[in-house]
């Protein structure tokens, strides 16, 4: 193993890029303070000391779902009693309060309703931008996108003009899941392939909208599952420059049904973060996301070749409903104490990762 990392250690050195055989290597390797240690200096080459996070709140706009995927503990069946659909005098008000603690986006994903119409969507992008003109809408993953063209009978392309001009300004990066199909076959068998999310992501980059890309791991992927996500994510990076930021999402197990899943190992959290940024070169900005992470893998992520938080979130239902133990919401003041407290400089971000404020 010394062998392999001193081979990794050289190509990164050299600039040369990791091949697949070289990650897998990495995750089945437990030297994960010389991994953490080499994704940080790639990390500080790219990114210097700063870590960005943004002001911005959830609305996940309804739970119901046609869909019936065994690691989501969030969705609901039409008539299941827990199931709810916000209007939009309810969205509006929330936008409100995101707006009065500072917010600059709204991140707004939901499950695949059953009987809303692309209307709906439309009304609820230019609900909020009337009442916030400012604020970025980071709305709907490419599996709504995909939803939206079958309840509406229009094309892709037309489907994301028609979001574009009611006021969506990107897309975050759910659905990807793990994007192999004999994953998704156990995990989410009635969901989009990775085939569509690829095609539709890339549609929506050239389109002229960044999104962001995330991965689920932890559940029954192997390595090599999570290695062919990144080279998928990889390529179409090479092909577009549409991505962002690559988020890896830990499994989390409750209320799930995940044969035999346990959720995410600290070491194997932190690999993985690391992983990915020495593996994903073409990706300016990798995310550990607190809700799923715990905010103390979290700040120690950030000396793993992380460089960006997330942001205050507000209101979460994803990963609590499936037994996260993070809080709900991060103040402005608890995100820049824990990222100086890990020694890197906090900078508040838009959405578009325009510098608001250094720290
Ligand atoms: O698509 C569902 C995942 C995603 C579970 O782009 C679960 O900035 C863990 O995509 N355990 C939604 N994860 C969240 C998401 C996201 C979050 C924050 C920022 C951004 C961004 C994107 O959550 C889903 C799915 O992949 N998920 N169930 C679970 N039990």
């Amino acid at each position: 193993m010394r062998n392999v990392m001193k081979q990794i250690r050289e190509k990164v050195k050299n600039g040369q890029r990791l091949s697949d055989e070289d990650a897998l290597r990495l995750f089945e390797s437990f030297e994960l303070l010389e991994i953490g240690e080499l994704a940080a200096e790639v990390n500080r080459r790219k990114n210097s000391n700063k870590v960005y996070f943004n002001v911005n709140r959830h609305i996940n706009y309804t739970n119901l779902c046609v869909n019936q995927c065994t690691f989501c503990a969030f969705a609901r069946e039409e008539g299941d009693e827990r199931g709810y659909t916000l209007d939009l005098d309810q969205i509006r008000a929330k936008v409100r309060e995101a707006l009065a603690a500072g917010a600059t986006e709204i991140h707004s994903v939901g499950g695949l309703h059953p009987d809303l119409s692309f209307d709906f969507y439309l009304e609820m992008l230019r609900a909020i931008k009337a009442e916030a003109p400012a604020l970025h809408i980071k709305a709907f993953t490419a599996v709504e996108i995909d939803y939206f063209t079958r309840i509406s009978d229009k094309t892709l392309i037309d489907v994301v003009r028609d979001l574009k001009e009611a006021g969506l300004g990107s897309m975050p990066g759910g659905g990807a899941e793990i994007l192999g199909q004999q994953v998704r076959d156990k995990i989410c068998p009635e969901k989009i392939s990775g085939e569509r999310w690829l095609e539709i992501t890339e549609t929506v980059h050239n389109c002229g909208l960044r999104t962001n890309a995330t991965m689920l791991f932890g559940h029954l992927e192997t390595y090599s599952d999570r290695v062919e996500h990144l080279r998928l994510l990889r390529e179409l990076q090479d092909r577009t420059g549409g991505f962002q930021s690559f988020i890896p999402l830990a499994f989390q197990p409750d209320n799930t049904r995940v044969p035999g899943a346990v959720g995410v190992s600290g070491v194997d959290a932190l690999k993985t973060l690391a992983i990915s940024r020495l593996y994903l070169d073409n990706f300016q900005h990798i995310k550990a996301y607190w809700v799923m992470l715990g905010l103390k893998i979290a700040q120690v992520a950030l000396c793993f070749g992380v460089n960006d938080i997330d942001g205050t979130v507000v209101e979460e239902k994803i990963g609590h409903d499936a037994g996260a133990d993070s809080p709900q919401v991060l103040s402005r003041e608890q995100l820049i104490t824990l990222i100086r407290n890990a020694g890197r400089q906090p900078v508040e971000r838009d959405t578009l990762y325009r510098e608001i404020r250094e720290y």
